[in-house]
């Protein structure tokens, strides 16, 4: 694979966006090298500036669950746009979309729109502070809920990769809200909340952790914050901005039947454009500006592109949730084929998965937390990266981030990622 184009695009970039880039895992820091520009995408495949076609098991990081450019999703905002692009008035296509993810997730009443998941996530927890009248929250070692400053301590995803869990430019007195537990603890949690009697306003959670890879929550993980959460009058927040309408049509909720009180949205719920959401029952919602007392707002909230290209992604996933039984049945497909092609050379490993999430982990515990996350070997992964890479097959760039299969990989493509692992693993020892 040559990458000459996309690194010289990546040289020219650096003279006038930070790091070249406009969000910083793009820019390979965890696996080294320069990053991959990509100049189109159409199904299941990039087209990067050198000519080179990979196999994408990114996705934007989740969004394109039905593959990239989905013509529905394409004409829906083709159209849309000719309409006109942004009024800063309400439009009839919010409903249309508000009333479908409604009808679509379990236990919401009301949706808000924003822009991105971090806005989701750090309205959600503003709304939980107005709604309960207490300050601080609790959030898990490696998930990842934006870059909003309360959630900068010890986050995942790219905040890892950087070593810099805890963000500079967070305060001290930001930071003395955020309590930190450890993730399928529930002891731990427990343990936090009595010694915070009456302060908590919520927990947030990743329900299926995506932010140290692909972590799945442990047998009573969920059902013991459920339990504490009503015990001790918090609001239990599940950020579904990776698992929503992905794992499920009603995502985490539906997939475990766990009640979340707010949850929050982003990726899919966008089909591709800035969407992020959150939603609650009426009696929560109803804190909200301009009903209630907790202000939010966006110039952009809602504009009828993003709408149009959600709502069509939705509509889509809405009427075919078959869609969700064959990406389960592909993604088992990959676990299987990569456990087999990984065991034969004797590569230490384990491998995650909940619904179409994935992750390789070369570790030889089992992956269950940030920590054990973190003890896994760097190096292999760097050169599992590459190696992919250099057989045309592009996954996460970094071992804190988790695989997003879409619906228009084919078993071929999946035979040939399967088939790539294979020549790449004698070099993984
Ligand atoms: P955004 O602000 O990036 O739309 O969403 C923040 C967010 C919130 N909650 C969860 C569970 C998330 O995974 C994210 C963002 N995910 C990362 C990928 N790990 C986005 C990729 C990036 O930062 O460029």
């Amino acid at each position: 694979m040559i990458y000459k184009r996309s690194s010289a695009l990546f040289a020219e970039a650096q003279q006038y966006i930070p790091g070249g880039v406009n969000s910083p895992v793009r820019a390979f820091k965890a696996v080294g090298g320069d990053p991959i520009f990509v100049e189109k995408a159409k199904g299941a495949y990039l087209y990067d500036a050198d000519g080179n076609k990979l196999i994408d098991y990114i996705n934007s990081w989740g969004p394109m669950i039905l593959g990239h450019a989905h013509q529905p999703v394409v004409d829906a905002v083709i159209e849309k746009a000719q309409q006109g692009t942004s009024f800063g008035m309400p439009t009839e296509i919010e409903t249309s979309i508000a009333s479908l993810a409604v009808a679509m997730v379990p236990n919401i009443d009301k949706i808000r729109f924003v822009n991105s998941g971090t806005e989701a996530c750090m309205s959600a927890v503003r709304l939980a502070r107005g709604f309960t009248g207490r300050d601080k929250i609790i959030k898990f070692a490696g998930c990842y809920h934006g870059h909003s400053d309360s959630f900068l301590i010890q986050a995942g995803s790219g905040a890892v990769t950087f070593g810099s869990p805890n963000s500079p430019g967070v305060t001290q007195g930001t930071a003395k809200d955020t309590l930190l537990a450890r993730y399928n603890d529930i002891g731990h949690v427990r343990e936090i909340i009595s010694e915070n009697k009456g302060a908590i306003a919520c927990i947030i959670v990743e329900p299926v952790a995506g932010n140290m890879g692909c972590i799945p929550p442990a047998e009573g993980f969920l059902e013991g914050l459920r339990d504490l959460c009503d015990t001790n009058n918090i609001l239990l927040i599940f950020d579904e901005v990776m698992t929503g309408f992905r794992l499920a049509k009603g995502g985490v909720q539906e997939l475990y039947g766990i009640k979340a009180d707010i949850v929050t949205f982003g990726k899919v719920i966008g089909g591709g454009l800035p969407v992020g959401a959150f939603a609650a029952r009426n009696e929560i919602m109803e804190y909200l500006a301009p009903l209630g007392p907790v202000y939010q707002a966006g110039t952009l909230s809602g504009n009828p592109l993003a709408m149009a290209a959600g709502l069509a992604m939705l509509q889509e996933l809405n009427a075919s949730p078959e869609i969700y039984t064959s990406l389960q049945e592909k993604t088992e497909y990959l676990h299987r084929g990569l456990a087999k092609v990984l065991a034969q050379h004797s590569i230490p490993h384990t491998i995650n998965r909940v619904g179409s999430m994935i992750s390789v982990h070369f570790s030889e515990i089992p992956v269950t937390n940030f920590e054990t996350a973190a003890q896994a070997n760097s190096k292999a992964f760097k050169t599992f990266f590459h190696g992919m890479l250099s057989e045309g097959i592009y996954i996460a760039p970094s071992a804190f981030e988790t695989w997003f299969l879409s619906e228009a990989l084919t078993y071929e493509d999946l035979d040939a990622t399967i088939a790539a692992c294979g020549r790449i693993a004698p070099r993984l020892t």
